[in-house]
């Protein structure tokens, strides 16, 4: 597959899952002994919009104390840096974080890799013209898996950038796996900024994820709209209840859809049952202290730099090398 040429300094390469991928995934986790979705359908055009509406509510501070730590910190991190680089996003939704460093780091290269098609085309034709200096390589891609991404500014030291505390989606294991994929794709003189979302109390988290405007209740349902979408399931929406709260042993907010009628669908040719009842896991939220995520960079082979706290310590960045 050739990227395509959209703009003078902007190429878009389509690596998107073929359906019938998807179709089994979906039908093998919601088949398991206990159902589960991955977290990744959250995301088409719809979902990344109520996404963007639950980090605009006042109970969900991790973008909002993120996005003020790049800014007040973008320069001083640039100092530490202290070369021209490239920089690859995985997740990079619409961008907006990418633009604080756009704005304060003049990189050479922008690499946003997206799961969403629609969003990652909306913000890239945008965003290109603005900084015309920069050469950008949208790839739409499920990043969980494919992280061999195409050369181009190779010569470049690359820094990965993965803020929002997306890390937090992954399992254990599947973190410490994705975490070192993370070291490989920043190569041995690259870089990684990354945030991290910390612990705090319970109460504070149940209302981050049980948001009074009901955002977060609309996103976690478009998983199972999104799905009808996508590869016509035929779920009944109104046949589901989200349920979000902290899971003190397992340190991490838990995302689930509660049904409470049979559901008879159809997914990649076969017909699944879902009796009243069942709850369909829909995402982990893992929480963190800046001890232990450093620990976790330091295993998967980057040796942190700096990290930086906002004054009530909701959120942390941090900034490490490949070791
Ligand atoms: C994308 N991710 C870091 C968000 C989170 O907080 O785990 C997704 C989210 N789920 C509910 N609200 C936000």
């Amino acid at each position: 597959m050739q990227p395509r040429q959209l703009l003078p300094n902007l190429t878009f390469l389509d690596l998107y899952p073929p359906t019938a991928d998807a179709a089994r995934e979906v039908l093998s986790s919601l088949s398991a002994a206990t159902p589960h979705l991955d977290p990744k359908y959250f995301y088409d055009e719809q979902g990344s919009a109520l996404f963007d509406a639950i980090t605009r509510t006042p109970e969900y501070y991790p973008t909002r104390t993120e996005t003020r730590l790049l800014r007040e910190h973008a320069r001083t991190m640039a100092r530490t840096l202290d070369t021209e680089l490239t920089i690859v996003e995985p997740g990079a939704g619409g961008c907006e974080k990418a633009r604080i460093l756009l704005d304060q780091w003049q990189p050479r290269g922008y690499m946003p890799l997206e799961i969403s098609r629609e969003c990652l085309l909306d913000a890239t034709r945008q965003l290109a013209p603005q900084y015309p200096q920069v050469q950008f390589q949208a790839v739409c891609a499920d990043y969980s898996q494919a992280l061999t991404v195409p050369t181009g500014h190779q010569e470049l030291p690359r820094l990965v950038f993965f803020p929002g505390s997306t890390i937090g989606n992954f399992e254990p294991v599947a973190r410490r796996t994705f975490l070192a994929n993370l070291r490989q794709l920043a190569g041995d003189d690259g870089f990684l900024l990354i945030g991290a979302d910390l612990h705090k109390s319970p109460e504070r988290l149940h209302q981050a994820y049980n948001d009074s405007a009901g955002h977060t209740a609309a996103f976690n349902l478009n998983i199972l709209a999104h799905l009808n979408r996508r590869l016509d399931c035929g779920f009944d929406l109104d046949a589901f209840e989200h349920q979000a709260f902290y899971n003190e042993d397992q340190q991490r907010v838990e995302m689930h859809l509660q049904c409470h009628r049979d559901q008879h669908v159809r997914i990649a040719g076969e017909s699944l049952t879902l009796s009243a009842g069942t709850r369909v896991h829909t995402e982990n939220s893992y929480k963190f202290s800046v001890e232990d995520f450093s620990r976790e960079l330091v295993t998967a082979g980057f040796q942190p730099l700096s990290c930086w706290l906002d004054d009530e310590a909701l959120f942390s960045v941090h900034l490490a090398r490949a070791a």
